[in-house]
């Protein structure tokens, strides 16, 4: 599924070639250009030399195993399982945030189907209620998915959606209410405000937090996603992380970042633009990835 996303390391790290200081250096060329971030490639590939010190590899398929069991060690969660899990009651919440683009629409098209395979009631709230097409490609995946939803008009309080949504939900018995929101620039305090209200009436609506607050983040963006995942960090707690779009990109980097520099859990990776191109994150395969 991952195939490919760092061609260029798998392509280094192979062949019996020798393990000197020449190819440590190329290894941090590439990891930066796979959008590693460069001081976490400089930390990568530190602690690399030290261990093929210590164990006296010389050759790079060695080299290989032991970069990826120290990739998988990296994005291990340490906290909870990889993928969501339901609160005490239902119904569970899941918001979904990200700047404008990023595949959120798209990835609750996908994770609705995803929950209603495993035989859960999903309602959908369309709460991103900035364009009426956003609401109508949200009907459009409920219909794919098999799911509920609950639309207002066009440019309607996006609070008011989630919190119908969520009495609709109690009402009719729904496991999951899985609210979309519309894309935002991290930098605009106003949306992120309204993002905050959003989640507060999620608060009122179920007497706790959301079970599930998820960015969703474009592969292909770069390292500018670690400044989006701190500012909607900051805003509304996030619990979990999607990385969209890892089919069009061999810069899977930033999820390293990611997991690295704010501990969050990825829990899911889009690999394509249809209704099963979503996955459980896997730190073995994606380990694994890097070298293939
Ligand atoms: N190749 C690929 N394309 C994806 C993936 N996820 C989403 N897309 C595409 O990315 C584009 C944007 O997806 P949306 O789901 O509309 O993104 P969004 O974040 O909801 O966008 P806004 O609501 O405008 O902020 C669409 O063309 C999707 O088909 C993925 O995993 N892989
Ligand atoms: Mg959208």
């Amino acid at each position: 599924m991952l195939r490919g996303l760092f061609r260029k390391i798998g392509g280094l790290l192979t062949g019996g070639r020798q393990v000197d200081e020449g190819l440590f250096d190329e290894l941090e060329e590439l990891l930066i250009e796979a959008d590693v971030g460069p001081g976490l490639a400089a930390e990568l590939v530190a602690e690399l030399r030290r261990e093929a010190e210590s164990q006296h590899i010389t050759d790079a398929d060695a080299l290989r195993d032991l970069m990826r069991s120290q990739v998988a060690t990296l994005l291990r969660a340490e906290t909870g399982t990889p993928e969501i899990v339901p609160g005490p009651t239902p119904p569970s919440v899941l918001l979904v945030v990200g700047v404008n683009g990023t595949g959120k629409t798209t990835t609750i098209g996908k994770l609705a189907h995803l929950l209603r395979k495993q035989g859960r009631r999903v309602l959908l709230a369309a709460a991103d209620t900035f364009r009426a097409a956003a609401i109508d490609q949200l009907q459009i995946w409920a219909e794919r998915a098999r799911a509920d939803i609950v639309r207002h008009q066009e440019g309607s309080d996006p609070g008011a959606v989630a919190f119908d949504a969520i009495e609709a939900a109690k009402a009719r018995g729904a496991d999951w209410v899985i609210i979309d929101t519309a894309g935002r620039l991290h930098t605009k305090s106003g949306l992120m405000r309204e993002l905050e209200k959003v989640q507060r009436v999620c608060r009122r609506a179920t007497g706790r937090d959301p079970e599930e607050v998820l960015l969703v983040l474009d592969a292909t963006t770069g390292q500018n996603a670690l400044r989006q995942a701190e500012v909607f960090g900051e805003a509304v707690g996030l619990t979990g992380v999607v990385v969209a779009k890892l089919d069009g990109t061999a810069k899977g980097g930033i999820v390293l970042g990611i997991k690295k520099r704010f501990g969050i859990p990825i829990r899911y990776v889009g690999t394509g633009e249809g209704i099963d191109d979503l996955a459980p994150f896997s730190p073995e395969e994606f380990a694994h990835a890097l070298f293939e």
